[in-house]
């Protein structure tokens, strides 16, 4: 979000909770000075810069220092107060997507709705339509908002808890009682977010192995404790359960537990058809109860028919009758990546050096990355105009001049404006090796608007992918309405990719969303959109995406050497 925006989004924020409280005066000054930030076709940061807020008009001195709060910490002390001082159910209204102030009041005052589930009970009974200014449609997208929220609640990213499966799997692994010991559940498939961990061990001596596990450093209280089993609490609420298995069932422990729930239903169903049964201990023939397959999943695949699938397919979307057609998919590997294809430094808002996250990326043994800052119209990341772009580009190629055996792309994450048109103009996008296009403002636009601006950036021809499609972030912001299948189809006829974003709480595409485009024909860059070095890892993200979207290496444009990119560029 452009400076400006995230400005008149506060002021307005203030505006309407003052209209709730009937402060008349102050919530036109406040609205007034919104509209005025809004139309502005200067930088308001620039126009700090000049010490010249209180020249805009509707901007006295009380507003210019909330404004300046707003870029300094992103947001106001008054705002934060005012809305403390809403009834407490009004503020859960506001925790839905699509409820501000303005109706969360409304339907409070009106229908004396004070939480989500009032709300929910009034949709179900049709009250909210008779409203004014609301209708069935907001009933059904406040049922969506509900939904996604509830969704949401205590659920985790799988970024944020990978690192800790990791420390987990470390401190287990020292006792000689684990034999084997593997995730299991959405972690397992790699599910974008995940609601709890589930881990299996396979061992001889469980309550050994439950004693050590209880008693991890990780663990803030213990909720269970069994000769077999355990759950305990981390951080955050984090629960994770413990399964101890003997060594001879860990395969059928190890699939049933990895779910899906949806692809475990379909897959009993199949095996009761043939006769079988299924369970957590194993596969036994029906009628002797003779156990025919459960050491490890493959055997129990094996014996329904099937080829063993990866964990991030198991979620009941074909993958089971590929399995039995031997016609899966050979995913795309972390192994097989070779670059990265989208991250920002210095330059922009990134916090390391060109050199700096070549190193970091050049330790992972990647052969390459490209360096995407910020243009100018986000003026709140520090974006380049054409003339620090090409000196950027002087720097870059200054590197690569003393470099053997790594390349930096000379890149840029190009703002997608209002009309379509980029923020940069073609003279300088040529000159460059790869051209990340992505929308960052607007979001509120119609479907058929934001369709049209992203089609109209596909058809300039030096965009290599579109980054961050939907824009969602996970468990924050809903993804703008966009025709994806219109986007993929003009991706396709004018070879345009489109980007799995990697970052943690984008994933954006997400893996429906990959998988499609690759079902139109498009190709599909991962980027990681590191603001660090660290952010690097996130590479492994991007890829559990791409799996679970069914890619294999030739629909990633990653497993391309630099040399062939660059040739893409003709
Ligand atoms: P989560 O934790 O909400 O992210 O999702 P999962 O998939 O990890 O689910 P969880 O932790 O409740 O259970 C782990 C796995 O155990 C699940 O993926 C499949 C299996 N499972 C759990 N409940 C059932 C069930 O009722 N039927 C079948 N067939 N499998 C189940
Ligand atoms: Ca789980
Ligand atoms: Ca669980
Ligand atoms: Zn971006």
């Amino acid at each position: 979000m452009s400076a400006n925006a995230r400005v008149a989004e506060v002021l307005y924020e203030i505006g309407e909770i003052l209209t709730i409280k009937e402060d008349r005066f102050r919530s036109r000054a406040f609205n007034m000075a919104a509209q005025r930030i809004t139309a502005l076709t200067d930088d308001v940061r620039n126009v700090h810069g000049r010490g010249e807020l209180e020249e805009i008009p509707g901007v006295g001195k009380s507003i210019a220092a909330i404004i300046v709060e707003v870029l300094e910490s992103g947001t106001s002390v008054v705002l934060e107060e005012l809305r403390e001082s809403l009834p407490q159910g009004v503020r859960e209204l506001m925790a839905l997507e699509g409820v501000g102030p303005k109706r969360a009041m409304t339907l409070n005052r009106e229908l004396g709705i004070t939480s989500i589930d009032d709300l929910e009970e009034a949709i179900k009974g049709q009250r909210i339509r008779g409203l004014k200014g609301f209708g069935p449609k907001t009933e059904e997208n406040l049922q969506k908002s509900i939904e996604e929220h509830r969704m949401m609640q205590g659920r985790f990213l799988l970024g944020a808890v990978l690192p800790v499966m990791d420390e987990i799997k470390a401190y287990m692994s020292e006792s000689p009682a684990v034999l084997k010991i593997e995730f299991a559940g959405s972690a397992r498939r790699r599910k974008e977010t995940v609601g709890d961990l589930d881990v299996l061990v396979a061992s001889n001596e469980p309550e050994e192995v439950v004693e050590r596990f209880v008693s991890m450093p990780p663990v803030i209280r213990v909720l269970a404790q069994g000769s077999t089993k355990s759950t305990v609490v981390l951080e955050r609420n984090l629960q994770v359960d413990i399964r101890v298995m003997e060594p001879g069932d860990y395969g059928a422990a190890l699939q049933y537990f990895t779910g899906s729930k949806e692809h475990n239903v379909k897959l009993r169903t199949i095996a009761v058809k043939a006769g079988y049964k299924l369970n957590e201990y194993g596969l036994y023939e029906r009628d002797t109860d003779r156990r025919v397959a459960g050491e490890d999943e493959e055997g129990i695949y094996r014996v329904l028919g099937m080829d063993l699938m990866p964990p991030e397919l198991r979620e009941n979307r074909g993958e089971i009758e590929a399995a039995m057609g031997a016609s899966l998919p050979s995913l795309v590997e972390l192994g097989d990546v070779r670059g990265d294809l989208h991250l920002h430094t210095k330059w922009s808002d990134g916090n390391a050096t060109v050199e700096e996250m070549a190193a970091r990326a050049r330790g992972m043994g990647l052969e390459y990355i490209t360096v995407c800052d910020h243009t100018k119209s986000l003026g709140i990341a520090n974006g380049l105009d054409e003339g620090r772009l090409r000196a950027q580009i002087s720097e870059i190629d200054a590197i690569n001049e003393s470099t053997e055996g790594f390349r930096v792309l000379r890149g840029v994450e190009c703002d997608i404006k209002a009309d379509g048109s980029l923020d940069l103009p073609d003279s300088v996008l040529r000159d460059l090796d790869w051209v990340v296009a992505s929308v960052h403002s607007g979001f509120r636009a119609t479907e058929g608007e934001m369709t049209e601006r992203i089609v109209s950036a596909i058809h300039n021809e030096y965009v290599s992918t579109i980054g961050h499609l939907t824009g969602r972030l996970i468990q924050r912001r809903m993804p703008y309405a966009v025709n994806t299948e219109e986007v993929f189809e003009a991706a396709a006829s004018q070879g345009v990719m489109m980007e799995i974003n990697a970052f943690p709480d984008r994933l954006d595409l997400d893996d429906v969303n990959s998988r499609a485009a690759m079902e139109q024909g498009v190709k599909v860059s991962i980027g990681t959109d590191a603001h660090a070095p660290g952010h690097l890892d996130f590479i492994a993200l991007g890829v559990s995406v791409a799996r679970r979207g069914w890619l294999e290496a030739g629909d990633v444009a990653n497993t391309m050497s630099a040399d062939e990119l660059l040739r893409l560029r003709g």
